[in-house]
């Protein structure tokens, strides 16, 4: 009996289409202004190397990182200064010393 091969193949481009759609439509980072997710929000799915530029300089003092994706904070613009990785979930920044209102880049990943 001849063996089909072809679902094994379909199968695999699925899962490469699959992947590609999940970081493709990775739900968004969201910043805010004040902790537990308040003041003004700022969303985005990709890295911001001037914060100011979007109105967000130095005010960040919560975050959302939602599954899929990490990112890595940055005290000056550019991606310099001091820095802080964090995977999936919600930080409030002042629990991070140091990190409240600062915020002048961010990595998106
Ligand atoms: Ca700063």
């Amino acid at each position: 009996m001849k063996q089909k091969r072809f679902p094994i193949k379909r199968a695999a481009m699925l899962f490469a289409a699959s992947m590609l759609a999940t970081s493709a439509f990775a739900a968004n980072v969201v910043i805010y202004e004040h902790i537990n997710k308040g003041g003004k929000a700022l969303s985005t799915g990709s890295s911001i190397l001037d914060m100011t530029l979007r109105g967000f300089n130095d005010k960040a003092s919560s975050i959302t990182v939602p599954n899929g994706r990490y990112v890595v904070l940055y005290e000056h613009v550019n991606f310099r200064g001091k820095s802080l990785p964090l995977g999936p979930g919600t930080y409030n920044l002042t629990n991070y010393k140091g990190w409240n209102d600062i915020l002048s880049s961010i990595a998106v990943y």
